[in-house]
Parts: C-alpha cells; sequence; structure tokens
C-alpha cells in the first residue's frame, strides 16, 4: 500500500525527468550518497554529540531495522514529533530508508494538533519526545491510541514510562546486524517509489483543521539538491538549525537536507535566541544559518555586547514573514554576514536571493524562485494577469510544487486552479527580472513572526465556549514579531463578560499550540459586515491598528 496524493499530469512528470529535476533517487540517498568519499566527515553535531556521515546512516539503518522487525512496513505511516535533537534526522532517515511516510509534528505543537494528524493518517507508529510535557505521563499516549486503533507501536526519546526507549534502539547490540549494515540498505529501499509520498510537511493553513502536505522523494530531493547549488553549500559549509528542525525552511530551503547533501555539518540549537546561538556559531564555526525576522531583531540588539561571537558567520539567510527593508539593511554591517531572503512554503515554491544580486533586490525583494519551470501567474480578483510590479495574488506551479493536500478533495477546489496552479494566499508583486515581493496576504491566517496561525482553527475553538456567539480572529501590528493575533468575540448575552484569562484557560484546555493562543481578546457588541453578510476582517484589522497606535502615542 502506498500513501496516496494528486499526481503530477503525466507529460509534467515526464518533462521534469526529462530536464533532470526528477532522478527517481529516494531522499535517504542524501545521507547513503557518502558512504564512499565522505563517510568520516562530521555531518551533525547535538550537544557534545558529534555524528560522522558513516553514523547518522548506520543509526538509521539500525533504527529501521528494529521497527522493521516491529512489523512496520513500507506505505505505513507515522506520527514523529521530536525537538532539535539529531535523533530527529536519524528517525527522518530510518523512516524513508523502510517507506515509512512521517507526518514531522512542531515541538511546540499540542494535543489537538497532535490529534489532528493522527486522525487524518491513522499512523502504526509514534515516536514522541519526554521532554514534551504531553509525554511527560501516558495519559495523552492511551487517549491517542484509543483514538486511533492502528496506532500500535510507540517509541520514545528520553526517560518514559510508556513505549519502547528510542536511545535502547540505537545503543543496542545487534552483533549479527552490525556486521552486514552496509548491505542491508538496498534491501530496506527494495520497492520503495521514488515518485510516491516520502513524508508529510505541515501546512500553516487557514482552515479549521491543519492540512497535510504530501512531498514525494523526487520533488522533494530535487528542491534540495537545486537550493544547496543555489546557496553554494559545500564540505565547508557548518549550518546552524535554530528554527524547528521539521521546517520546510531549515529542513531544505538548503537547511539541514541540503547541507547533509553537499556533505557539510549541521549544528543543532534549541531555539533561535542570541544566548543559545552565539556561543554555538563561535564554538562550531557556523558559516551559515537561517532565522525568522523576530530572531533577527533579537540578534541585532544582543551583537554589540558579543564581538568576535559571530565571525565564522557568512550567511544569514532569512524568511518566513515579511523582513522589513530597515532590518534588512542592518545585517551586513551589524552581523557581518551577508543577507539572503528566502520566501517559500511548504507546499513547495521558494525562492531566494541570489548572492551576486544587487542590494536592490537584496532589501526590495524576497528573491526569485528556484527553478526555471517555477511558473508563476500573479493574477487580480478576477483572475486576470496584472502588470509587472503591480500587486496581485500568487498561483504557481511546477516540479516541487504539490497539486493536492492529502485527502482532502473539497479543499483541493478551492487552494489549487483548474491547471494545477497552487494559491499562496500571498499578494505579491514582481519585477520585470522575475524577482517577488511579498506585499500582503489574501488568506485569513495569522503570521506570527513566521509560526502561521489558521483564523478559523481558533474562532471554531472560541465558538465553542457557550458564551461566545461570534469570533474572529485577525493580524494586528507588533514591532518585533511583525504581527500578532487578536481574537474579538461578541458574547450571547449583552450582559456576559467574558474575562481574557477565561479564554485562555478554555483554549489551553482544548490543547491548542501556545503560540496560537490570541496575543489579545476585544469582546465587543457586534461585528462589522461586509455586504455580503460576512464579518469585515479588514475593518476589524484596521480598528485593532488604530487601537494600538492611540494607546503607543497615549504612552509617549
Ligand atoms: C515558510 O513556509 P510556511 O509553509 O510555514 O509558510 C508559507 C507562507 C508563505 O505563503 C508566506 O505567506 C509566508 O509564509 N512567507 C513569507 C516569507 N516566507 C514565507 N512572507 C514574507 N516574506 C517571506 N520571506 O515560511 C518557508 C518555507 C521555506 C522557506 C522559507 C519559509
Amino acid at each position: 500500500m502506498s500513501v496516496e496524493f494528486t499526481p503530477w499530469p503525466a507529460e509534467l512528470a515526464e518533462r521534469y525527468r526529462k530536464k533532470g529535476y526528477w532522478t527517481d533517487q529516494l531522499l535517504a540517498d542524501i545521507v547513503q550518497r557518502h558512504q564512499q568519499k565522505n563517510s568520516a566527515k562530521l555531518a551533525l553535531v547535538c550537544g557534545d554529540r558529534k555524528y560522522s556521515y558513516q553514523m547518522l546512516d548506520q543509526q538509521s539503518t539500525k533504527l529501521a531495522l528494529h521497527l522493521e522487525q516491529m512489523g512496520l512496513e513500507k506505505g505505513d505511516t507515522a506520527l514523529v514529533q521530536l525537538p532539535n535533537v539529531a535523533e530527529f534526522y536519524i528517525v527522518y532517515f530510518a523512516l524513508l530508508k523502510l517507506g515509512v511516510v512521517p507526518v514531522n509534528a512542531l515541538f511546540s505543537h499540542n494535543r489537538l494538533e497532535l490529534s489532528a494528524y493522527a486522525k487524518q493518517v491513522s499512523p502504526r507508529l509514534a515516536i514522541v519526545s519526554s521532554q514534551h510535557k504531553l509525554f511527560a505521563t501516558d495519559d495523552f499516549v492511551r487517549t491517542l491510541s484509543e483514538q486511533n486503533p492502528s496506532l500500535q507501536h510507540w517509541v520514545v526519546e528520553g526517560e518514559a514510562n510508556f513505549g519502547t526507549s528510542l536511545t535502547a534502539l540505537l545503543t543496542s547490540n545487534q552483533d549479527s546486524e552490525t556486521v552486514s549494515l552496509n548491505n542491508i540498505p538496498s534491501r530496506l529501499d527494495a520497492g520503495i517509489d521514488a515518485s510516491g509520498v516520502a513524508f508529510f510537511q505541515l501546512s500553516g493553513g487557514s482552515t479549521g483543521t491543519p492540512k497535510l502536505i504530501p512531498r514525494t522523494h523526487n520533488d522533494y530531493y530535487y528542491s534540495v539538491r537545486a537550493s544547496a547549488e543555489i546557496c553554494q553549500l559545500s564540505t565547508g559549509t557548518v549550518y546552524l538549525c535554530a528554527l524547528p528542525a521539521p521546517h520546510n525552511f531549515s529542513l531544505s530551503s538548503p537547511g539541514a537536507l541540503g547541507v547533509f547533501y553537499a556533505g557539510g555539518t549541521v549544528v543543532l540549537a534549541s531555539d533561535p535566541s542570541p544566548m543559545t546561538c552565539f556561543s554555538l556559531i563561535k564554538k562550531h564555526h557556523v558559516t551559515m544559518t537561517s532565522l525568522v525576522p523576530p530572531a533577527v531583531t533579537l540578534w541585532l540588539q544582543a551583537v554589540p555586547e558579543s564581538s568576535g561571537m559571530l565571525d565564522s558567520l557568512q550567511v544569514l539567510q532569512v524568511g518566513g514573514a515579511r523582513l522589513g527593508e530597515s532590518l534588512a539593511r542592518r545585517i551586513a554591517p551589524e552581523l557581518g554576514c551577508q543577507l539572503q531572503q528566502v520566501f517559500g512554503m511548504a507546499e513547495g515554491l521558494v525562492n531566494y536571493t541570489r548572492f551576486d544580486d544587487s542590494d536592490w533586490h537584496r532589501f526590495h525583494t524576497q528573491g526569485r524562485p528556484i527553478s526555471d519551470d517555477d511558473e508563476i501567474r500573479i493574477v487580480d480578483e478576477d483572475g486576470k494577469f496584472v502588470p509587472a510590479g503591480e500587486p496581485g495574488a500568487l498561483l504557481t506551479r511546477g516540479p516541487y510544487t504539490i497539486r493536492g493536500y492529502f485527502n482532502s478533495p473539497g479543499y483541493n477546489e478551492q487552494a489549487f486552479d483548474d491547471e494545477g496552479f497552487y494559491r499562496s494566499g500571498d499578494i505579491v508583486s514582481m519585477t520585470s527580472d522575475g524577482y517577488l515581493s511579498v506585499v500582503g496576504r489574501d488568506k485569513d491566517q495569522i503570521n506570527r513572526g513566521g509560526e502561521k496561525v489558521a483564523a478559523q482553527e481558533i474562532e471554531n475553538q472560541l465558538l465553542a465556549l457557550t458564551e461566545v456567539s461570534q469570533a474572529a480572529l485577525v493580524a494586528m501590528p507588533d514591532d518585533v514579531m511583525g504581527e500578532k493575533s487578536c481574537a474579538f468575540i461578541v458574547t450571547t448575552t449583552t450582559n456576559t463578560t467574558l474575562k481574557p484569562i477565561t479564554i485562555r484557560k478554555h483554549l489551553r484546555a482544548c490543547g491548542i499550540a501556545e503560540y496560537k493562543l490570541p496575543d489579545r481578546i476585544e469582546q465587543v457588541a457586534a461585528l462589522p459586515m461586509t455586504p455580503v453578510g460576512k464579518i469585515d476582517k479588514k475593518a476589524l484589522r484596521q480598528q485593532i491598528a488604530e487601537q494600538i497606535n492611540r494607546q503607543q502615542t497615549q504612552s509617549l
């Protein structure tokens, strides 16, 4: 059994193969390809633990074999939630080798998100960490297992009173198998189709339930290879992974996979704060990292007291949310490294500014697509193309942009047009030389400094409160985060007052990830409506922005 997905039309698949984008190699090749030449090279650093390419390859094979013995097989799915630890990549490659298709949840995800993913993919295996408060006990393990009868195997990183210990699996003595480890990968790979689904990426989403993004070996490997080339990665690259490891930015743009492909070294950071990152950069001579804009602000604040800490850093990639021009201009002079803007999405399309671009392109645009075969259309509300320089909705298709979300026929109708173009929900403009600038958004989402919050998901939870009759979540401006979220609520009776703390308590009790909790809650008598009877979110955004502005002026 293989995982279903919306395939590319045959003539395009043929074109992508002919052009060498799709090579029919499996993603596990990223680590296996170093077996001959680079096997002793340092691949990964996690705290005091260091892994050569050979170790990374062997550890993942070992785990794959254990999982196979447990009964997992090609076409099964898995739910994985790990922090930024070496095991994330070991597990990732192990599952790729076995043909088990994982959803890699973010570590900030909570009960609600994990339950939603499990419900969608019916995993047979869950690999989690006892560092997460959800897995400090086995309560949720039991609940999730009950809700998903398919879920038969739990593997856990860290001390726990449930499941099989990941450390035990990785350190067990498998004499007979270790001897023949080199022959095993080919057996494990047997029958895995490179044009099939390798794993699921997570969508930032704008709907009530988070959507899953099926990525195939062929499409993802191409984006990794091409990104590594554009970013000029080499065996000398030392990349600090400070953003969540499963995110498309830090995984493949070019991210850890790009670095592994090129034979460089990945250093893991638990978080992107200067406190955590600066000493790692100095200690491991990090040459490149990727950040979201709020972290850049923190780095710029911290750098005057940290002289010499960032000397080795050559490239800072910034993406995930809009980077203001003034911040962009400060990066080279103050951090002493080159800025590369990255505008990407887990659904596929990734744009980079190139190292030989002019300052104008570097500061005013978010780059141009990876591939000559990334097709970009920018259209107005009637679907007509807009002229260069004019803003419009971004539509795209290409060799590594999905054709449909997992198991979502209804939603796919809206998210993709008749010709298979994905509507990203971004308002962009394009220069005459093909560079994109993100100028706005027409999806119902809040981009909280790179972390995406789907308005509808929170609104549904707010409406679950019996006292709430209407709810709308909108973005409000924030100096550091770019945007934060504000929930407007109307109560069923005018004399009911709902304290923000009660609402937050309710949302926490629903098991929602902390970053999705509204930053501000406004109780109002009524919500503004558009002429067609929808909640006028534009008016609400304006209202809260003006309110914040007034408050800031008053406090001066
Ligand atoms: C990245 O991926 P996602 O899936 O978390 O979010 C995609 C959305 C885009 O549609 C856009 O709305 C926004 O995030 N975005 C940006 C941006 N990069 C992403 N908005 C403004 N400026 C940028 N530079 O966020 C992602 C995936 C791969 C590489 C980089 C980012």
